[in-house]
């Protein structure tokens, strides 16, 4: 192919400068140049691309907003087209009767979220970037955030989903309500799957009523290691936290000396922040039995009192990515998971594993962000060896080497060596029905 076709209801770039950013993600790693990008609008242009992607042996890349943390996104190879959803055509539909709303893949999850508190309503799926992010991008890698201490992930919200396949036609998996059991759930297959199966480009949301109340704390731990206890032992006591955030005492004293004025004046060796949405979390008994089993361990409590209070603590969290980033821009942040009863045997593994790294992230899921800031200046082979050694502590634990951010590329060489056999060999007979002629997403995952 001389020169990328036009294609009919689609934008095409193809000048090798302009496609340089197409290379990344928001993760530490760099794809190749892609041939292409291509901005389908509708199902007329992608079913030509998948057309002409069969005929010409080039694969599809698909790509969202480009905030994922993996390499899911970035085009690996000589002969990639990357697939940006933003210019899909779609409206947000809500149906309070049936608590759901559709969405195109390009709709941004803040209106997606905005659209369904209009309604009072709540879709509770949050990644640090939900003010930025797509929705299909949300749904390929099937994104978490603080509020899947509650509610789970974005997975556990989708009614259908509609997704081109192979076959170049756009197919629709589930129906509008959560009762739907013929058969097994094919688009739960497709959620997740960093478009290693096929794109998705719409999808039907499962809501719920929106919470009218939060309790947020901050609770600085007299002894930091008291906090690793706490989700379990919360969840024993009949609390399950909309959000359980936390800082190691080396990310919140970094946060305090070089942060925003609102983290200079954060408290405590080590820091969790707390969240509760339930009917009556802020007065009462819910409260006061709240407050006996946090006491002991706190070295203060404080309860955000109002709304803009509470932005603020949210705010410190939201920026914390970003804000190491800044200072150690070479830094590999992991994604890492334990099963919430087996945090403090974690953490006594990476201290033995003597793992230069700091830590903070999802506490209450065990859904932790092991930052390995010196990471740019150390060996690669060496940077190689902890990181596989972190997999394999958080695997020997019960736990995974991913929450929330996925394989894609970043993660892909541990996630073939470090997973059971059976599963590879499952999934690659999948790709293989599904994907024949491997043109969905080469090179990620598997
Ligand atoms: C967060 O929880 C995000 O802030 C980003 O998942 C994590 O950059 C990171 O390590
Ligand atoms: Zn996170």
């Amino acid at each position: 192919m001389t020169r990328f076709p036009d294609l009919p209801d689609a934008t095409v770039l193809a000048d090798p400068e302009a496609l340089e950013p197409y290379r990344r993600d928001e993760s530490h790693v760099q794809g190749d140049l892609p041939l292409a990008v291509v901005w389908p609008k509708g199902p007329a242009a992608l079913k030509e691309l998948v057309r002409l992607a069969k005929a010409e042996g080039f694969g599809l890349v698909p790509r969202g907003a480009g905030t994922g943390k993996a390499g899911g996104c970035v085009p690996m190879g000589e002969h990639a087209v990357v697939v940006d959803f933003s210019a899909w055509r779609g409206e947000l539909l809500l149906s309070p009767q049936d608590l759901c709303l559709s969405a195109p893949a390009s709709a941004p999850l803040r209106e997606v979220k905005a659209t369904a508190a209009a309604g009072g309503l709540f879709y509770p799926p949050d990644p640090n970037s939900w003010e930025s992010c797509a929705l299909g991008g949300t749904l390929a890698t099937n994104a978490g955030g603080p509020n899947a201490c509650k509610y789970g992930m974005t997975r556990h919200w989708v009614l259908s989903v509609d997704a081109v396949l192979e076959d170049g036609e756009v197919h629709t998996f589930g129906i509008h309500s959560v009762k739907a059991n013929a058969g097994p759930a094919l688009g739960q297959l497709l959620i997740g799957s960093e478009g290693i199966f096929g794109f998705i480009v719409g999808a039907t949301l499962r809501l719920t009523p929106l919470p009218r109340e939060h309790a947020t704390l901050l609770l600085p731990a007299k002894r930091w290691e008291d906090l690793l206890d706490l989700p379990g032992r919360l969840c024993g006591a009949g609390y399950l936290p909309s959000a359980f955030e936390f800082f190691d005492p080396a990310v919140l004293a970094e946060l305090r000396a070089h942060g925003p004025d609102e983290a200079r004046r954060l408290p405590g060796e080590a820091l969790a922040i707390l969240e509760f949405d339930d009917r009556g979390c802020t007065f009462g008994p819910f409260l006061e039995g709240l407050m006996d089993l946090l006491g002991p361990m706190a070295e203060s409590l404080e309860i955000a009192s109002d709304a803009r209070q509470r932005a603020g603590i949210w705010a410190v969290r939201r920026m914390t990515s970003a804000f190491l980033k800044e200072r150690h821009p070479k830094k590999v942040s992991e994604d890492i998971v334990v099963p919430r009863s087996r945090l403090r045997e974690f953490f006594a593994g990476l201290e033995r594993l003597a793992i230069p790294s700091v830590t903070y992230g999802h506490l209450g899921d065990g859904n932790l962000h092991v930052n390995l800031l010196g990471a740019g200046e150390a060996d690669p082979a060496e940077l190689d060896q902890q990181l596989m050694d972190l997999f394999r502590l958080a695997l020997s634990l019960g736990g995974t080497l991913s929450g929330e951010h996925g394989i894609g590329l970043s993660k892909r060489e541990a996630f073939l060596s470090l997973s059971d056999p059976g599963q590879i060999r499952a999934l690659r007979a999948l790709k293989q029905a599904l994907d024949p002629h491997g043109i969905f997403n080469p090179g990620k995952v598997l």
